[in-house]
């Protein structure tokens, strides 16, 4: 399976387009943007959000809502529509890079010294293209009963200690929740955080969590690096902008531990197969799912477009200047949560066609049954 984007953040649209997805799974258009729906929102988001409402339009791929085999396109319009591929757009030049964006290396990099040239693609609104690609592969995902979900574990300094034991819990407690969190109690002294920096002109990251649960073992492999279930995951779930951190499983804290208290140990129980009591390799060892959930872990900068300005230089004159003030979010947490459980499906779903091949569901479906049956 190959998945491509494309689209500027003020552009005509985002767009994506998944090429070698099987024939004949069903797919609610539904399903897709009650995803994007919760990519807009959350806690702390930025007057974008009230501007937008964005919904997927699957351009092809598809027949009678069971999907054909052939490249499936989707696309989310912008309704902030403001830079043009074919005429002049207007637009005041940018020189001043924003510290801790993609302005001034891409500035160099592509040779301008508008770093408009370099925000528009570089704007994480490019994630309402892989959210909708994750949509559509999750209800791939679910015909094998794969469920995903994510959750907020911080905000700033707020930490919640609470620790779910199944998707189904992060689902139900963060039902309603501004912040995708779990924890209630902990929520509103994060929401009072991002109401002290956006008052301060300043923002927010932190760290989510996400799962995926009902995972068979043996997705990925141990043979070779580029074929490792986590090291796909940690590209693909540090791909998204403002992170710079993944954690698999225990990750850092695994490294001060024993081996003899913190490894899984190995259990079989007729009609389950083996199972572990702990899941402190997040659901995978030796680079291949193990059979319990995958759990994952991503540390989010705050977002680097501040109300009050850091210092920058000025790319034409060279001289020292306050970082350009674009619209933008205090603290985007939620929609990261939700990113997050969009690329962990695109990493599980590449991962499951590999195993188990097929250009339509009922192959792929005969495949597993007798692989489950196998190793059971
Ligand atoms: C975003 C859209 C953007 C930003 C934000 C995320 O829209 P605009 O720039 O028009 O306000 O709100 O982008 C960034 C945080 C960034 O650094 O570019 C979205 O749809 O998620």
């Amino acid at each position: 399976m190959r998945i491509l984007t494309a689209g500027e953040s003020h552009g005509f649209a985002n767009s994506v387009i998944i090429e070698g997805f099987p024939a004949g799974v069903k797919i609610e258009d539904k399903y897709i943007n009650a995803q994007l729906k919760r990519r807009m929102s959350g806690y702390g988001r930025g007057k974008r959000m009230d501007l937008e409402s964005d919904t997927c339009a699957v351009i092809s791929g598809l027949r009678n809502k069971f999907t054909l085999g052939s490249p499936i396109a989707l696309l989310i319009k912008n309704k902030d529509h403001r830079i043009l591929p074919q005429s002049d757009d207007a637009q005041p030049a940018l020189n001043v890079p924003r510290p801790a964006h993609a302005d001034l290396a891409g500035a160099l990099k592509y040779g301008t010294s508008d770093v408009r040239d370099i925000l528009e693609r570089a704007s994480a609104r490019e994630t309402t293209a892989r959210v909708a690609c994750g949509a559509l592969l999750r209800q791939f995902l679910e015909e094998f009963g794969v469920g995903i979900a994510g959750f907020t574990v911080s905000c700033g300094k707020v930490a919640s200690k609470l620790a779910p034991a199944s998707i189904e819990e992060i689902l139900g407690n963060t039902e309603g929740s501004w912040l995708n969190c779990i924890d209630s109690k902990a929520e509103k002294a994060m929401i009072k955080e991002i109401d002290r920096a956006q008052r301060n002109g300043d923002t927010l990251g932190g760290v989510i969590e996400v799962w995926a649960q009902g995972v068979c073992p043996g997705l990925g492999s141990h043979v070779h690096y580029d074929r490792r279930l986590d090291a796909r995951l940690a590209m693909a779930l540090m791909s998204i902008p403002a992170v710079k951190g993944v954690e698999i499983g225990l990750g850092f804290e695994y490294a001060g531990q024993y081996g003899s208290t913190s490894h899984d140990e190995i259990f079989y129980a007729k009609g389950k197969g083996f199972y572990h009591k702990t899941n402190h390799s997040g659901g995978i060892e030796g680079g291949m799912s193990n059979g319990e959930p995958i759990v994952a872990r991503v540390a989010m900068k705050p977002i680097a477009t501040l109300k009050r300005p850091l210092r920058s230089v000025d790319l034409v004159s060279r001289k020292p200047q306050a970082a350009i003030v674009e619209r933008s979010d205090t603290c985007a947490l939620a929609a990261c949560s939700v990113i997050a459980e969009s690329m962990l499906a695109i990493v599980l779903t590449e991962s499951f066609l590999e195993k188990f091949g097929g250009d339509c569901l009922s192959d792929i479906k005969a495949s597993y049954a007798a692989y489950i049956k196998r190793i059971k």
